[in-house]
Order: C-alpha cells, then structure tokens, then sequence
C-alpha cells in the first residue's frame, strides 16, 4: 500500500545511494580540480534529489596515479581535495538532511607512497610482509633491459595487471618481486598478516568514530590471495577473486569494526569483479555477518565482444534483462544486491546503451526507470541524473586514467598495432567519460566552479545539458530522478516486492513486475528508437518520461524508448 513514508529495515533497502566522485563533482577553491567544499556547498541539490547516502569516492592523501584508489596515508584528506575539518563540514551537512555518508575502502592495496610500504621495501623490516613479495623464477633468464610495465620473463606467474603489463614489478634492492593487481604504483597488501588486517580495522574504526556511515569496499573479494603464488599458465583479476580466506576476512573484519557499535546500522558494500549470484549470497546473506551488498560486473561485459573492454559490440537487450532478472531471483531470500549501471569507471550508460543524440531525455530516463524498477540498493552516479554522455575525443593525450593511458601504450606503443583500430574502443570505453566535470550550468567551463581550467575538459553540450536548467525543467531528466527516486519513499512493493520479468526474449520491450501484498507495480519500457504497439496494463501511472503519458497510453502504443511505471 502507498504510505506516507515508508523506511525500510534496515534503511539501506530503500534509500538510494548517490557517488561523488569528488574531483569532477564541484571545484570550490577555483583550482580546477572538484573538493570537499564543492560537495559541502551542494549538499543541499542532493537532498533535493532525495537521496538517501552518499557513496564518496577516495578523498584521502594520494599521488593520484589513480586519482585517489592509491592511499598514501588512510588518516588524513588530500589537499587537493580540503582538510579533516572539510571532511567533518560534509558529514554534518549530509546529516543534517537526513543523507548518510558512506566513505570508499581502498584496502586491497596502498599506494607505493605509502610510509607502510617504504618500509616494507626493506628485506629486514617488520612490515616486509604486509606485502606480497617473491623471488625472482631462478630457472629462467630475465630481460634485464624490461622497462616499466613489461615483462620480464622471471617473474612468479603470468598474470596480467587490470592496468596493462605484468602484476609483479621487480625491486633491485631486495632482488624481489612485489606484486600489484593494478599500477605498479598500487603494491597488494598482504592480508595474509595478522597485524596488517589488525591496522587496517582500527583505521576504519577511527572514519566510523568520526561519523561516517559505512564503507564501499574497492576490489575487496581480491584481498585474499591464492597459497601459491607461483604457476603458469594466463591470468589477472580472476586468479585472485573470492580467494580461500576471503568470507573468514570479511566475518572478522564485521567483528571486529561493524560490531563493536551495536547500536548503529551502517551500509557495506563490496565491490567484487567476478562475483555471482552464489557467491553474492554467501557474501550477502545477513545471516553470515559479512556484507551487505555487492557490486556484480557480469551485466557491464554483456557488450565486449571478447571479454576486453575496449573491444565493444553492440548490447543485446535481452541479455541485460536476463542477467539483472537472474540477480534478483537469485537472491532473493538469499542476500541483497546493488543495482548499478553507471559510476567513475563505466562510460555513460546514455551513450553505451541509450540514444545520447535523438533520444538522449527519453533513453537516459528509459535505462534509469528499469534498473530501478528492479530489486535492490539503486545507486545513481553524479551526472547520472541529467543524462551525461560519453565525452567527443579528439586525441589520446586528453586522457587522464591511468587503465586508458597504460592499455593505449600496451596495444599501440608497445604491441605495434593499428591506432585507428583500438581508438574507437578508447573513445567509448574510457574511464574518463564517466570523469568530466559535472555540469551544473550554462557557464563557462559548466559552471563546474572554477574561472581555472577544470582537470578534464567539460563536455561541450553543457549548454543544452545542466543541473540547473533541468531543475526547473518538471519534464527533465533530472525531474524524472526526482520523482523516481521519491516514490521509493512510498511504494514499499519497490523494496519489498516479488519480481517477475516479462516477455524476456523481446529485444525492444522490457517488462518488468513486482507483486506485493496484492499490489502489483508494472514497469515497462520501449528500449528502441522505433514505436512499440503494447496495451498497457490498467493503473494508476507512477512515473513516465513523456509529458503526456497517461493520455497517450490509449494509443496502444509505446514511443521511442518511453518507459511508464504503472501501480495498481
Ligand atoms: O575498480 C576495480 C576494477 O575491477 C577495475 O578494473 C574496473 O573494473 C575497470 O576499471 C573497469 O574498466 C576499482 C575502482 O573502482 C577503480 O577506480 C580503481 O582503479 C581500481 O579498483 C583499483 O583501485
């Protein structure tokens, strides 16, 4: 039944979670680069939204070699980003409106800056194993002249770095290797020891005393390793997902940091490349005390044609309805799950799956409706909500990630091949679409804030595409999200209720039914830019992206990509 409002428990069920990703979010001290006060100073737009946490990514001291997932020092914020007391300014401002601020974990690695791993350089110190070292394979002859991110030849395995090249990086002074899923400036920690996950427990102890609500885990089913590091054979992430001490790890971390404030209610989620519904539930399922949720990353490969990002094909929409429905039957009962489609490391879903040029309003909206519609923790990315698109690329050097730069160099400076053929993947697979400035008006540089030239270039259709007109537009994208967002706050049937995914093998529609307590909510969708003939259920319409909707639907017939939600 519709209630005044309806908060779920625990909270997190319902609430929908908004990620800053801070340095594209707001630039307030007029360097370029977003902060903490720009978060502070719009604090109040994302009360408006009716959001319910904030998911903030890594604000803590780092050289940026990945933009804040390379920790150099877990205490304290970076300068580019404020100080502690910014920090303390977000929290009581977030609180104060009722949103709850959910910090990011980065603690499968460090970065080489940090002081634990100077030290661990050292063969002798007591911290040499709070990373992962090997020696060198003795029965093979090295390439000395290996430069950075190339291989060797004598390294323990041959897994490839999410970020190009080699996961080990030879040390000299210690005739060692170090190992590093990512950049060889992000060294794995070793959570193999006792005092490592000891500190680390603490450092999160000291962000929850602080007031901070829950943590997003960064690659946290990577943490535990497998015994033997040395094999052969092709590998990367996968040799390290959901590694054998991994639900032991996350049971005693819930001990030793969650359980220790009895009477608070904190959100952790997990980001876990690889993960499915199985181990999604043994990771979820409350009665193990580990996480929350998870982020799954089955439905971001449904379009790379060969399990490489940069080779992108065209998305088959009955696979996504199929994967997202799969998830939910999955788990229901079982654990809880996060539903995503967008963030700082996926190109805009407008342009990847929508119509960003005809239909950019109706597709945006269309994409946003039906993951929400689903069963779950929705969470929005920054730009998200006012239909973002993918940046227009003009040349390699306007990149700033790190995975891009290093995969260019790897394929084209280093593999020799085609540039014209790995650019395309580049332009629309980037990590960097996802990272230009928000745009917050039709000024200049998008009135990202700054008279300084923002770190990314702004996207040029900043005039057409901003917070602030759409704001006050009731027919906007952001209007839609509002709204969207809002009925959550009411509908208990979208929290609690059954799913049902119908017609799944159409390649335009996608329906989607929850049931609950005789309620039944239908969500549906005309995902293509042709019409769609479809009598739509009797019903009270909830949501729609066109105008004029609920006229409209005696036509029998769905417009280019126009979604309605229909309550009865
Ligand atoms: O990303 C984890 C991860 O699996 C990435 O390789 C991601 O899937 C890839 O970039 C998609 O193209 C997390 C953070 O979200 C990411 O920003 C960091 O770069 C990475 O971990 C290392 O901390």
């Amino acid at each position: 039944m519709k209630k005044d409002v309806y908060v779920s428990d625990p909270w997190w069920k319902n609430s929908v979670v908004y990620q800053v990703y801070p340095r594209s979010f707001f630039d307030f001290n007029d360097d370029g680069v977003g902060d903490l006060k720009g978060l502070w100073a719009h604090a109040s737009r994302l009360a408006a939204l009716g959001i319910g946490a904030v998911w903030l990514s890594p604000v803590y001291v780092s050289p940026m070699r990945d933009n804040g997932y390379d920790i150099a020092n877990y205490d304290a914020i970076d300068p580019t980003f404020g100080s502690l007391d910014d920090l303390d300014d977000v929290i009581d401002i977030l609180h104060s409106l009722g949103i709850r601020l959910i910090m990011d974990l980065v603690v499968n690695h460090t970065s080489s800056d940090h002081p634990w791993f100077k030290e661990s350089c050292d063969p002798d110190s007591p911290k040499r194993d709070w990373y992962i070292w090997r020696s060198r394979r003795s029965e093979c002859t090295p390439n000395e002249g290996a430069g950075p991110g190339e291989w060797r030849g004598d390294e323990p395995n041959q897994w490839r770095s999410a970020f190009s090249g080699p996961t080990w990086t030879w040390h000299e002074p210690s005739q060692s290797y170090y190992m590093h899923l990512f950049s060889p400036e992000q060294p794995d920690l070793n959570w193999e020891n006792p005092e490592l996950r000891q500190e680390i427990y603490a450092m999160m102890r000291r962000w929850l005393d602080r007031g901070v609500d829950g943590f997003r885990m960064d690659v946290i089913n990577l943490i535990s390793k497998p015994e033997n590091l040395y094999e052969d054979g092709p590998g990367g992430l996968d040799r390290a997902m959901f590694g054998p001490r991994f639900h032991e790890y996350m049971q005693e971390m819930r001990r030793e940091v969650f359980d220790a404030y009895p009477d608070r209610t904190f959100l952790t989620v997990g980001e876990t490349p690889g993960a499915t519904p199985d181990q999604a539930s043994l990771t979820t399922d409350p009665t193990r005390r580990e996480l929350d949720m998870v982020f799954q990353f089955e439905h971001m490969g449904l379009d790379s044609a060969d399990g490489d990002k940069f080779h992108p094909k065209p998305l088959h929409l009955p696979d996504m309805k199929e994967n997202l429905a799969r998830w939910c039957r999955e788990l229901e009962g079982r654990g809880w799950n996060a539903l995503y489609l967008s963030n700082h490391d996926q190109p805009r879903p407008v342009s990847r799956f929508g119509n960003d040029r005809e239909y950019r309003h109706q597709s945006a909206t269309a994409w946003g409706a039906m993951l929400h519609a689903h069963k779950g923790t929705p969470f929005v990315y920054q730009g998200e909500e006012i239909g973002m698109a993918n940046f227009p690329w003009e040349s390699i050097d306007q990149f700033n990630d790190v995975e891009t730069i290093n995969y260019w160099r790897e394929c084209v400076e280093l593999g020799g091949q085609d540039p014209t053929q790995v650019w395309p993947g580049i332009v629309a697979m980037s990590r960097d679409n996802a990272r230009t400035p928000v745009q917050w008006a039709d000024l200049p540089h998008g009135g990202f804030g700054s008279s300084a030239t923002p770190w990314l270039p702004v996207n040029p259709d900043y005039s057409q595409v901003n917070v602030s007109d759409q704001a006050s537009d009731p027919n906007s994208t952001w209007c839609f999200y509002q709204t969207m967002i809002g009925l959550r706050d009411s509908y208990e049937i979208l929290t609690e209720g059954s799913f049902e995914l119908l017609q799944a093998e159409d390649e335009h529609l996608w329906w989607v039914r929850r049931e609950w307590h005789g309620e039944i909510l239908d969500a549906v969708a005309n995902m293509s830019d042709e019409p769609y003939e479809l009598a739509l259920p009797e019903g009270e319409v909830l949501l729609a992206n066109y105008p004029d909707a609920a006229e409209h639907r005696s036509t029998g017939v769905l417009r280019p990509w126009e979604t309605v939600w229909i309550w009865r």
